[in-house]
């Protein structure tokens, strides 16, 4: 089966899931089916830390450690097979070593995500999170491909999520939930990235619903709110991954500088190509500040 032939709008649950976009569901109760299907799938019972991998960082979780399990995404209960080409459909468990006087530790790999463009709802946008906190994760790291709005940040760069600006006009909170945001993105797991490679920038991250890139003017508007970089994911999760308690790293990559930047118009090769070249720098860093979580 290739992607152009998936029925994006199947509701593929497993046998016993309810159905996570029936709007009874409970969301919660979905993400904890999930979580028993993986700890049963993977054999690791409690994973301690979750990384959601974007555009551009597909490659980034391979030396985390050894990998103890894979389970294709559409095999467990409210997920969905990507929708992106060099996006990846599975969701893995990575043994993390023990050193010194720290734990071997599990890492949940999940290398797709829904994005809030592909229209099939909020709960499946922030379901791969749910699904971590439900799993025993306290960390989450989002990371993501995007567009920068600082021309000193070329092709290829890493920036630390120092907050976020969320244009989707939605929430992954339903009813009157009320939750603080002020210290979203962690400034402790900012500090630890940091400790491994001292010359991350950070900046603001502007979530816009896509699958279209901004026009020039949306992206001059997006610098004077106060952003610095430009995507389609991310922000739901973030909110989401607070509410389940879960403490919230976020790293893009910018892989291309946001429309009217650059003179250069934008292109989905040119996002998979930085994202290629900057694969060996990404991957130790993720790896390195996953170690010292
Ligand atoms: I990769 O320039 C990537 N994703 N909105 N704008 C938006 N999303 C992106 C961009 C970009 N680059």
């Amino acid at each position: 089966m290739t992607d152009a032939d998936r029925d994006l709008t199947a509701p593929d649950l497993a046998p016993g899931a309810p159905d996570l976009d029936a709007p009874a569901t409970d969301p919660f109760e979905v993400a904890r089916h999930a979580a028993a299907v993986l700890a049963e799938r993977t054999g690791v019972a409690r994973h301690d830390v979750a990384l959601v991998l974007g555009s551009g960082w597909g490659g980034a979780a391979d030396l985390l450690g050894e990998t103890v399990a894979e389970v294709p995404s559409h095999e467990v209960p409210g997920f969905s097979a990507p929708a992106v080409l060099g996006h990846v459909g599975t969701l893995r468990s990575v043994r993390i070593a023990g050193a010194g006087d720290r734990p071997e530790r599990f890492a949940l790999v999940l290398g797709s995500r829904t994005h809030l463009y592909e229209g099939r709802g909020v709960r499946r946008v922030v379901h791969g999170v749910r699904t971590a906190a439900a799993a025993g994760a306290s960390t989450v790291v989002l990371t993501n491909g995007c567009g920068g709005l600082n021309p000193a940040w070329g092709p290829g760069t890493p920036v630390l999520v120092s907050d976020h600006i969320n244009l989707t006009a939605t929430s992954p909170l339903e009813g009157a939930t009320f939750v603080d945001l002020t210290d979203l993105y962690s400034a402790r797991l900012r500090a630890v990235a940091r400790e491994v490679d001292p010359s991350l920038d950070e900046g603001v991250y502007v979530q816009f619903r896509g699958p279209h890139y901004e026009t020039p003017a949306e992206v001059t508007m997006a610098g004077r709110l106060g952003g610095d970089l430009v995507g389609m994911s991310t922000t739901l999760e973030a909110i989401a991954a607070r509410h389940a308690g879960l403490e919230v790293l976020g790293i893009s990559l910018v892989t291309n500088l946001a429309a009217g930047i650059s003179p250069e118009p934008l292109a989905h090769e040119e996002v998979l190509e930085a994202g290629r070249a900057a694969g060996p720098r990404i991957s130790a860093l993720l790896a390195e500040v996953v170690r010292r979580l």
